[in-house]
């Protein structure tokens, strides 16, 4: 992850250039900081710094400056490390004194560098002070309140040290989905454009959807023959910062955001949300971070074996194993075949034939199972059964609730939100502003919230002139008060079209336990004005956990009201940093008629398209078309939240 992994990268096997101008310019950068980390006079560190930026915005071709020795003539870059560089660009090989300033730097020292605000000053003197040569060494230290007193520091830097701890653990082990999407996808795409790949596919978590990846996995089908080439490729895309091993069938890889040609952003964020999972501290970490793959490379005919395999999840792959030996057969990574003594390729060459995943489905009496459904969740048994749902799809969805805009926290204005809502195909669009007691979040008064309210209906009235199928809802988030209070007057709530009732006083939530939780919730939800259900948790994925709370029960209670025909819907909030309710709660409300809608929760006409991963965990839950409120036209939504037409 990122940090620990402080080798000087392997040179590519086929240069020169034996590196590129990224992984220069990152050598460079990491040689100030050990040099740094040593105690090394500033001017030395100084030019390493500078030597690295210059080369990191090089306009030029690196390998060719070096090539032509005009690398000599850039201002900044003087003999020594112009030697150094000439050395590992055109010969491959590290200077020696990196290496060995490599090799002796404590990896503690280096991965205290992850913990924000951390740096190499700081970390020497820790490290020459209170001796601290780890980040557990670090965490004591700082419990027994030993930094606080050291020049430099105070109790301020040493709590924000705790927390920056804190947050590098969670950051370290996973990644969102979303960003896990990014870089598998990008790497995809490279990989899928070098000749001789006949075709490659994200397998593992990322492909079923999971809320976080631990690392990505992709399956690639090539030629026996073309095995060595298609290798070489990969081991030279961009964006590779490290490899960790490479040898016949499978490459492991640490990509970092350099693979990203358009940069690293990662857009607007809603403050709340930024706030718990680390503010700036966290976007840090984002743009310094990095991601394992590894990529299998298999003969075409075994591809949809080892695609399957990887995709697991290995709860899956159990229940799939079984039922093959049920059968006689064996089923692996290689294929599906009868028991022998072979083993690997040589195996395979006795398995049943599938030109994809679907026929190793039907070979062994089972419906195709969607990947994103392949948890050992019922899946298996509703193969068997032709029970499998019919899951929901982005081109269902034609509206959402719970979206913001300027008039509280938001950053477009209702019409633009309006304008991208018709362009992404959408026939309604649901405003649910902040209400009052949200200061941070600029909370709208009852009569902003009216005159708004009045707005949408003269749009709504055009467009019905016009003969436009798109309308405006106007609701409110609600936050949720002490008793499961509501935050605006009846009377107020009454005239505008729905309320998204939600909690966001996450440290009073937090600090109680799940029975007066689950009151609370139970008795807002009884509310008549109260429609959705919002971020039912209010976990934020990697940031903070949600409050104690019996879901289970608010769900039962809500489904008690749909059956009487009161509509009191979940939602499933889109961000990728809630993706609340949990896709396992999703499947439980679908079970008891709860309706779910999905909602991007949109701060910004970007943040409507966060309808994408709530339409991915969505699928995950088993959510189909009539699950979900977005699926509703804008006249039977209309219907749905106003009784009319
Ligand atoms: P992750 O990376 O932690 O987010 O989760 P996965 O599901 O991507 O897990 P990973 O990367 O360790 O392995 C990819 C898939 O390979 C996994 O979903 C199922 C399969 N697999 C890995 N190890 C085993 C195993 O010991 N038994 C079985 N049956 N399958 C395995
Ligand atoms: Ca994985
Ligand atoms: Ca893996
Ligand atoms: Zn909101």
């Amino acid at each position: 992850m990122a940090g620990t992994s402080w080798k000087l990268p392997k040179a590519r096997p086929n240069g020169p250039p034996y590196f590129s101008r990224n992984q220069v310019s990152t050598a460079l950068h990491q040689m100030a900081v050990l040099l740094e980390l040593n105690g090394a006079n500033m001017f030395r560190t100084r030019s390493y710094q500078n030597g690295s930026r210059l080369i990191g915005s090089l306009a030029q071709d690196l390998g060719e400056l070096v090539a032509s020795g005009e690398l000599f003539d850039l201002k900044g870059i003087g003999k020594g490390l112009g030697s150094a560089i000439t050395q590992a660009v055109g010969d491959g090989n590290w200077p020696e004194e990196w290496v060995e300033l490599h090799e002796k730097t404590p990896p503690g020292l280096i991965e205290m560098l992850g913990i924000p605000g951390v740096g190499p000053k700081k970390i020497k003197l820790l490290s020459d002070e209170l001796g601290v040569m780890t980040v557990a060494d670090l965490q004591e230290v700082c419990v027994k309140n030993e930094v606080a007193p050291l020049k430099g520091f105070g109790a301020k830097s040493q709590q924000r040290i705790l927390d920056g701890i804190d947050l590098l653990a969670r950051f370290s082990a996973r990644r969102r989905l979303d960003i896990g999407l990014r870089y598998g996808h990008t790497f995809l795409n490279m990989i899928n454009e070098i000749p001789g790949i006949q075709k490659a596919e994200l397998a593992g978590s990322a492909r079923r959807r999971r809320e976080t990846i631990g690392d990505l996995d992709i399956v690639a089908a090539v030629n026996p023959s073309d095995i060595d080439t298609v290798s070489q490729n990969i081991l030279s895309l961009a964006g590779i910062a490290d490899v960790k091993g490479a040898g016949g069938s499978k490459i492991s890889v640490i990509l970092d955001t350099s693979i990203f040609e358009e940069g690293f952003s990662l857009g607007h964020l809603d403050a709340n949300v930024l706030d718990a999972i680390g503010g700036q501290d966290y976007e840090q970490l984002e743009s310094g971070g990095t991601i394992d793959a590894q990529v299998r490379l298999v003969p075409p005919s075994v591809f949809p074996f080892t695609l399957a395999y990887f995709t697991g999840s290995k709860e899956h792959n159990i229940r799939m194993r079984k039922i093959a030996q049920e059968k006689g057969l064996k089923l692996n990574e290689f294929g599906l075949m009868p028991e022998t003594e072979l083993t690997g390729l040589e195996a395979a060459a006795t398995s049943l034939s599938a030109i994809d995943e679907a026929e190793i489905y039907g070979h062994l009496g089972l419906d195709f199972v969607v990947p994103e459904l392949r948890e050992d969740m019922g899946e298996i048994e509703a193969a068997q059964n032709n029970e499998l749902p019919n899951l929901l799809k982005l081109s269902d969805v034609k509206g959402s609730l719970h979206n913001h805009t300027t008039l509280s926290d938001g950053e477009a204005s209702l019409e633009e939100m309006a304008d991208t809502a018709r362009r992404m195909g959408w026939s309604w669009l649901g405003i649910a502003d902040h209400s009052p007691t949200l200061m941070v979040a600029n909370g709208a008064s009852a009569e902003d919230l009216l005159s708004q309210h009045e707005k949408m209906q003269v749009y709504n009235q055009d467009w019905k002139n016009q003969g436009v199928d798109f309308r405006l809802f106007s609701g409110v988030e609600s936050d949720i008060l002490e008793n499961g209070k509501l935050d605006h007057p009846d009377d107020v709530l009454s005239k505008i079209d729905y309320v998204v009732a939600s909690v966001h006083a996450m440290g009073r939530w937090a600090s109680r336990d799940e029975s007066q939780n689950t009151e609370d919730l139970l008795k807002c939800l009884d509310h008549e004005a109260t429609t959705v259900l919002g971020h039912p948790t209010g976990r934020i994925l990697q940031g903070r956990d949600g409050y104690e709370v019996d879901l289970h029960r608010v769900l039962e209670h809500m489904a008690e009201y749909n059956a009487d025909g009161v509509l009191k819907a979940v939602e499933l909030n889109a961000s990728p940093y809630r993706l609340d309710l949990d896709w396992r709660l999703c499947k439980r409300a679908k079970e008891l008629g709860v309706p779910v809608v999905i909602n991007p929760d949109a701060h910004s006409t970007s943040g409507l398209g966060d309808i994408d991963y709530g339409v991915m965990v969505g699928r995950k839950g088993w959510l189909e078309s009539a699950d979900v409120l977005n699926s509703l036209s804008a006249e039977q939504m209309n219907q749905r939240l106003l009784g009319v037409d």
